[in-house]
């Protein structure tokens, strides 16, 4: 059995017309159905839903042989016992800093201001300040850093940002990129060794769909 952990929403949406490459499609849909394990079309592989921030663990202890996993989580994760053969370019966005917009944020930074910072990517966060040489308070939250500026817990947020309508709902702007963002596919490395029959050509089906998007882009 080969078991592929998946988050619902995006990653999920964006999946499918991968797995549909390899041959493999969800009997049901995770957003309708309460069940945590899918059977697919393929009575030798099954789809496990978990939380986004999960599936690195998942992949990892090896009970799930596949994942689907952004970089944000990734990085945040450590990545080890994880073999990362393959970037699939979906659920992309960018890593923000983003403060209020009546704030002066590099005025505060040219003053030598000590910051507060919300965010839920506390390694991403720390990593980038430490680059710059400013040192800041972080604050480790769980969702919606959006409000932290808002209500006076942070000066800024670190988060990701897609089409940027969450920002401007909240009276946000970006102020600084830290890294793009995309899933990758991520593979646990001893189920590589063993079952590589059965996973390389999975790999190789989605990797073909990532080839050529890239060249009908190109
Ligand atoms: O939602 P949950 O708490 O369960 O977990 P999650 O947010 O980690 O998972 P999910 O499914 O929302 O996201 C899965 C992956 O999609 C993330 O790990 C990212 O790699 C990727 N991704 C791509 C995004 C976004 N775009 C994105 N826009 N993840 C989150 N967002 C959020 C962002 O945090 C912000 O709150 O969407 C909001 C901003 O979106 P815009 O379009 O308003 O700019
Ligand atoms: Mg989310």
């Amino acid at each position: 059995m080969i078991t592929i952990a998946l988050s619902k929403g995006r990653i999920f949406e964006e999946t499918t017309p991968l797995l549909a490459a390899a041959g493999i499609a969800a009997l049901e849909d995770p957003e309708s159905s309460r069940k945590l394990i899918l059977p697919t079309n393929r009575a030798d592989v099954r789809l496990i839903i978990v939380r986004a921030s999960d599936v690195p663990t998942y992949v990892q202890y090896g009970a799930a042989d596949l994942g689907i996993a952004g970089k944000d989580v990734l990085y945040e994760h450590g990545g080890e016992g994880l073999y990362q053969p393959l970037d699939l370019q979906i659920a992309r966005c960018k890593m923000m800093v983003a403060v209020r917009e009546d704030f002066d944020y590099f005025g505060s930074i040219r003053q030598g201001a000590r910051l507060k910072v919300v965010t839920k990517y506390v390694k991403f966060a720390r990593e980038h300040f430490a680059d710059k040489g400013m040192h800041v308070d972080l604050i480790k939250l769980y969702g919606s850093m959006e409000l932290g500026p808002l209500v006076g817990l942070a000066d800024a947020i670190v988060d990701l940002v897609s089409t940027g309508n969450t920002l401007r709902a909240n009276h946000l702007k970006a102020v600084e990129e830290i890294a793009d963002i995309s899933s990758r596919l991520i593979v646990n490395q001893a189920s590589l060794k063993l079952n590589r029959s059965a996973l390389q050509p999975i790999i190789e089906a989605f990797s073909s769909v990532v080839a050529a998007r890239n060249s009908a882009n190109n």
